[in-house]
């Protein structure tokens, strides 16, 4: 497949002001008719030609101002249709008529069925799968939409904007014309028809105006809606409280869709959904999933200000919508779990969500930040862009944007965003053209101060590593800082010669000082005197002097994550059990409670590969033991300041990686410290039963809910006695889904000879919910005991299809990313390399996702290095891959 470069980008040599589509709706074929009003784009040359993209069409007809144009007329190739307009330089337009087949498009790009309705994924490039258009961000047009179909199969027809008006037909078919006032790339085009139940409620906005919100969904499923109408109400104020953003549409519709590839799209006006972010009640979501739905409602509504208002020139400078986006979502999360708190509890809280981001950046994008995948948050090229919405440009990104905000601060990132819509509102602009904003307001606010190495953070790939080095003078009472940072080649740039050189970046580091007492200790800065300080760092090596601290510090470093970068310090254990103690930013202190697990299970590895006795648990034992019964924090933080890292970050921090060895460390630990701790979880998990009350996703309930889970699972990991009966009676009288799910969850991982009739008795409950039936699949698939054949075994009930996203996720993606002892496996890499291809043939950008599992293969021991390798080179050797996986696996195998 051709490689697309960055560089290479040349704006459309055509405007086209104005659309307008006609659908006639039917799963086997639907006819789209379109006009299209283009003008050339000053500059253009007589001659110039136009390019349309189209992809699995018919096409029925073409005309040049309302001319039929015969077939030497055009050119049409497999994904063109090409032709030289008039070159009297006025407008002209385009009519096509062409067909399209929802019913066998299995990809859920394009126009699709879902059950018995018809949805549409434009993003990125779906819409060429409808008709014939200039399928680009930066071609931004006025749409108007006339849907036509059989009211008894699609009562509901809706599209983006305002609904002009509806009526019947002579034929028996009914029609709805929508108009968007908007000016939108094709991307965000959208279309909806079938039978939906629908809630509502009209909000006013801070201008006073009215406007209506809506949620579809499946018909019986009204109830389970009502939690993201209200996450979606609160998105609206929030947008206008933080960034003065106002919903610039009368009407905003989400709808749920059973397949998706993705977890919603942000569609002018009408999103749709992927139906796992819309519903939920206590019954059949989690605290988790409810959680989830705040953060992807607001996700979406955000993107009508930062990715529609203002979009993307071209899909590589993806991160300016979605890197900003998720930073505001994220932000958004963050304000709605501390709302109402007094200021301290409120720290922590915020510091619970920055927690899960964090652990979200390191599990996924450190990962791929270090293997043959690796880009920049703006990439340089790409084969398939699908493969590029990425950790990295949506994690990483909004990392970036969040010390874009450390280093203006709230006021300045603000006065940022002020400018950054006063500039380029309407427009499809770049990743530059942000910083540009951003850095007018830095520059006038810090005069003599420079901004512009910050924009090496879009340009370069890989994960930083900062290595930090302190020397406390008593006789001068000074502690020298000395910060220096280095990035490696990442991933494939580690097989040029010479590798790529890279300059320093500009990084924001905040840290605090505490003393052996775990007091802290104050810094003069600036004239002023602080707990915690933002060194900047911008060359390589860089040296600070803090003057007047009294007493020996121990350094908090990377106070709430204030830069994706990897630590290096010569801090001790005991620095690290007094930090993780006394450390009075939160996120650091939890920092500390991992740092010292993940230096004990790789002793453990170490100790395995040397035949070495197992080293003592004893620090994080005492660390933990103290935060068990610590009333002083939120059940919420405990419940992360308690939880070991992922087993998947333990077996990516390995050199090599080694995965089966990681198992038994990591399962040796928590059997370990549910043991030695068993008495202290009794208690916590007495302490932590609910009050009774009514179901709330409320943080301090959920922390409770969560809490008691971790006590739940621990328990049974250690054997305590009685603890399998524990969790059985837990799902008995299970009161929400939080309860039944973890009591099933903790009897699958550490107990499943006893999680039979749990199991039954879900699937018999829940078989005719798909949502939670994929909590049931994805339960047994991650667990322990779970076999390839087990994976086999539940790919073979009538309950599965791989057709549909979330069950492929909840089995095959769940068994290949969250059940590595089993992956790891002869079997287990020929399962891979089957599901791979299996996917391929219906789902490329499914497929795409999973065949990124072997990603960082090179990295592990030599059998399942040999193992992974021989599976990938299977997939690449398979005919008819798609773009999508090819470009994926090629890269793997360099
Ligand atoms: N902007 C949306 C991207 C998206 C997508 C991309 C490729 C294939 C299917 C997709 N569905 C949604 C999601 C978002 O970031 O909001
Ligand atoms: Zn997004």
């Amino acid at each position: 497949a051709p490689t697309i470069f960055r560089q290479d980008y040349t704006p459309y040599p055509y405007r086209l002001p104005q659309v307008r589509l006609e659908f006639d709706l039917a799963a086997e074929s639907t006819q789209v008719r379109s006009e299209l009003r283009f003008e050339p784009a000053p500059g253009t040359a007589p001659g110039t030609p136009l390019v349309l993209q189209g992809e699995d069409l018919e096409l029925v007809e073409v005309r040049l101002d309302g001319r039929p144009l015969a077939a030497d007329e055009y050119q049409l190739t497999d994904d063109t249709l090409s032709l030289v307009p008039p070159g009297h330089g006025k407008p002209f337009s385009i009519g096509i008529v062409s067909l399209c087949h929802p019913a066998v498009n299995t990809t859920l790009m394009g126009l699709y069925v879902s059950g018995d309705k018809l949805f549409t994924q434009c993003e990125a490039q779906g819409f060429r799968r409808i008709t014939w258009f200039p399928d680009r961000p930066d071609v931004m047009a006025r749409f108007e939409v006339l849907l036509r179909a059989d009211p008894a199969v699609y009562p509901l027809l809706l599209s983006n904007g305002n609904l002009i008006e509806q009526a019947g037909l002579p034929d028996g078919r009914h029609q709805a014309l929508w108009r968007d006032p908007h000016p939108k790339p094709c991307y965000l085009f959208a279309l909806v028809a079938g039978d939906f139940d629908c809630i509502e409620r009209t909000e006013t906005t801070r201008s006073g105006r009215e406007v209506l919100l809506q949620v579809y969904s499946d018909k019986g499923c009204r109830e389970q809606t009502r939690w993201a109408l209200d996450c979606l109400a609160r998105a609206l104020h929030w947008d206008e409280r933080r960034f003065g953003l106002e919903l610039d549409l009368d009407r905003f519709m989400v709808v749920a869709a059973r397949d998706f590839n993705m977890g919603a799209m942000e569609n002018k006006g009408l999103n749709i959904f992927n139906a796992a972010y819309v519903l939920a009640d206590p019954d059949t979501a989690t605290d988790a999933a409810y959680r989830g739905i705040e953060a992807v409602i607001g996700h979406e509504y955000f993107h009508n200000w930062t990715g529609n208002r203002v979009t993307c020139r071209d899909w590589f400078q993806l991160s300016l919508k979605e890197g900003l986006t998720v930073f505001r979502d994220q932000e958004f999360s963050a304000d709605m779990l501390a709302e109402g708190l007094p200021p301290a509890e409120a720290a922590s809280a915020r510091a619970v969500k920055r927690i899960d981001d964090v652990h979200t950046l390191r599990l996924a994008q450190f990962p791929e930040d270090a293997g043959p995948m690796a880009h920049p948050i703006r990439p340089d090229s790409y084969q398939e862009i699908g493969n590029f919405y990425t950790a990295t440009v949506y994690e990483k990104g909004a990392e970036v944007i969040r010390m874009q905000h450390t280093l203006l601060g709230e006021d300045g990132f603000r006065a940022g965003m002020d400018e950054y819509f006063r500039r380029y509102d309407g427009q499809a602009v770049t990743c530059d053209d942000f910083v540009d904003a951003m850095e007018s307001v830095y520059v006038q606010r810090h005069p003599g101060k420079d901004f512009s190495i910050f924009r090496r953070w879009y340009q370069q790939a890989g994960t930083p590593r900062v290595r930090v080095r302190s020397h406390y003078d008593p006789e001068n009472r000074t502690c020298r800082i000395t910060l220096e940072q280095r990035c490696a080649p990442a991933g494939l740039e580690a097989r040029q010669t010479p590798p790529p050189q890279k300059p320093p970046l500009h990084i924001p580091f905040a840290i605090g000082l505490i003393d052996a007492d775990g007091r802290s200790l104050p810094i003069h800065w600036e004239d002023e005197t602080r707990d915690t300080v933002v060194l900047e760092l911008r060359e390589a090596s860089q040296t600070w002097t803090l003057t007047d601290i009294p007493r020996p510090p121990v350094l908090s470093l990377l106070r709430d994550f204030s830069a994706p970068v990897i630590l290096e310090t010569d801090r001790t254990a005991d620095d690290l059990a007094l930090l993780a103690r006394h450390d009075p930013d939160p996120f650091a202190r939890w920092d500390a409670v991992q740092e010292t697990a993940h230096r004990h299970l790789q002793a453990c590895m170490q100790a395995d590969r040397d035949g070495n006795p197992q080293p003592a648990l004893d620090d994080l034992l005492e660390i933990w033991r103290t935060a068990l019964i610590d009333p002083t924090l939120s059940p919420a933080y405990r419940a992360r300041l308690l939880a070991l890292p992922a087993l998947r970050e333990v077996i990516d921090r390995g050199d090599p990686m080694d995965p089966r060895a990681a198992v038994a460390a990591w399962t040796r630990t928590r059997q370990t410290l549910g043991a030695q701790l068993a008495d202290a979880w009794r208690t916590l998990y007495d302490a932590m039963a609910d009050d009774g009350g009514p179901y709330s996703p409320d943080p301090v309930s959920s922390g409770r809910r969560a809490l008691r889970n971790l006590a739940l699972d621990n328990l049974l990991a250690g054997q305590a006695s009685g603890a399998a009966e524990l969790a059985l009676a837990q799902y008995r009288q299970a009161r929400n889904m939080t309860e039944g799910l973890g009591a099933l969850t903790a009897l699958l991982q550490h107990a499943p000879q006893d999680a039979s009739g749990p199991l039954a008795d879900f699937h018999e409950r829940w078989r005719d919910d798909p949502l939670v039936l994929d909590r049931w699949f994805g339960a047994q698939a991650s667990a322990p005991g779970c076999t390839v054949s087990g994976v086999r075994a539940l790919m073979a009930l009538p309950d599965f299809s791989l057709r549909n996203p979330n069950r492929a996720r909840a089995v095959v993606f769940r068994f290949c990313m969250d059940n590595p002892g089993n992956l790891h496996t002869l079997e287990g890499y020929d399962f891979w390399a089957e599901q791979v291809l299996a996917l391929d043939a219906l789902n490329p950008e499914i497929a795409a996702r999973l065949s990124r599992a072997f990603d960082n293969w090179a990295r592990y021991e030599p059998v399942a290095r040999a193992g992974m390798q021989a599976a990938l080179q299977r997939v690449l050797d398979a005919p008819g891959l798609s773009r999508n996986v090819r470009e994926i696996v090629s890269k793997a195998l360099g």
